[in-house]
């Protein structure tokens, strides 16, 4: 049988199929998981509705825009009345306006930096708590983050900061949901060319630079990052909790 086999797992952040969200879904279903999408708003229902169709019809398929406590509830709600319990939740979700990601991080407006962090930081907490009643047989919840939360990445600025906060989420919920029998990790994943990534100035030497040093000489593929993910989110990977994982081709390691 496949690994993820009878494995009910869902998948919040795709917005078009470059999402890392969207390879992380391709690697879960070709190892035989049942999957849910949610999507934030009317704007991406459409796109992820095709993609879906396209390639695992049946799909369960509910809005959740995290900004909403309302909306995390009802997601959640309809994703127990659908299947009544789930063993994943794979949170691929951040937001930073264009405005803080332009000016260095000294000029960060308090509703920038507040918005940043609810996005890409709060909503993996609620999200987490939503998700803890239908984990009745324990599971599985990972998010993605970047090594601009460990040092400074020119650009990254307010995102790097909610990634740092992000990685500490991690941490504090594998701690209170651990007895439930729930782990809770992160994948660093390397720059990576997607919509979010359009915001991040100079993304292009970014790129560059990890293909000329990172130890692997290659950019990241989205592919390597949803590998990690279905180990993260199978039965392999069962005595990990509270970690963050690079699939960055060693560029971290690096001085
Ligand atoms: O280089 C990269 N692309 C890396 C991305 C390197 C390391 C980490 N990551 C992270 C991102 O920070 C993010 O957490 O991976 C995650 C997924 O990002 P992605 O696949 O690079 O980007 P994208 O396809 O744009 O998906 C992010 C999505 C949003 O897309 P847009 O671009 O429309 O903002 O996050 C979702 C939305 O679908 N999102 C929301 N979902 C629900 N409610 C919200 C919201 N309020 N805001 C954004």
């Amino acid at each position: 049988t496949k690994l993820m086999e009878g494995k009910r797992v869902v998948i919040m952040g795709v917005a078009n199929k470059r999402s890392i969200a969207w390879a992380i879904a391709q690697s879960l279903h070709n190892h035989g998981a049942e999957l849910a999408f949610t999507y934030q708003g009317e704007r991406l229902e459409r796109r992820v509705r095709e993609l879906v169709d396209a390639e695992m019809p049946g799909s369960p398929l509910i809005e959740c825009d995290v900004t909403s406590d309302e909306q995390v509830r009802s997601a959640f709600d309809k994703i127990g009345e659908v299947w009544g319990r789930i063993d994943g939740l794979v949170h691929c979700i951040a937001f930073a306006k264009a405005e803080d990601l332009e000016v260095p991080f000294v000029e960060t407006s308090r509703d920038g930096y507040a918005l940043a962090q609810d996005i890409s930081a709060y909503s993996l907490v609620a999200c987490a708590r939503a998700a803890k009643p239908l984990m009745t047989e324990g599971g599985s919840i990972l998010t993605l983050t970047y090594m601009g939360s460990e040092r400074v990445i020119p650009n990254y600025n307010v995102m790097g900061v909610a990634k740092a906060a992000l990685e500490a989420s991690v941490r504090y919920l594998a701690h209170d949901l651990g007895p439930a029998g729930i782990r809770v990790n992160a994948i660093s994943a390397g720059p990576i060319r997607t919509l979010a990534a359009k915001g991040v100035k100079d993304f292009n030497s970014m790129l560059h630079i990890v293909e000329e040093r990172s130890p692997l000489r290659k950019t990241t593929d989205p592919a390597e990052v949803a590998d990690t993910a279905l180990f993260l989110t199978s039965p392999l990977s069962r005595g990990i909790t509270g970690e963050v994982i690079h699939v960055d081709g060693g560029y971290n390691i690096m001085g």
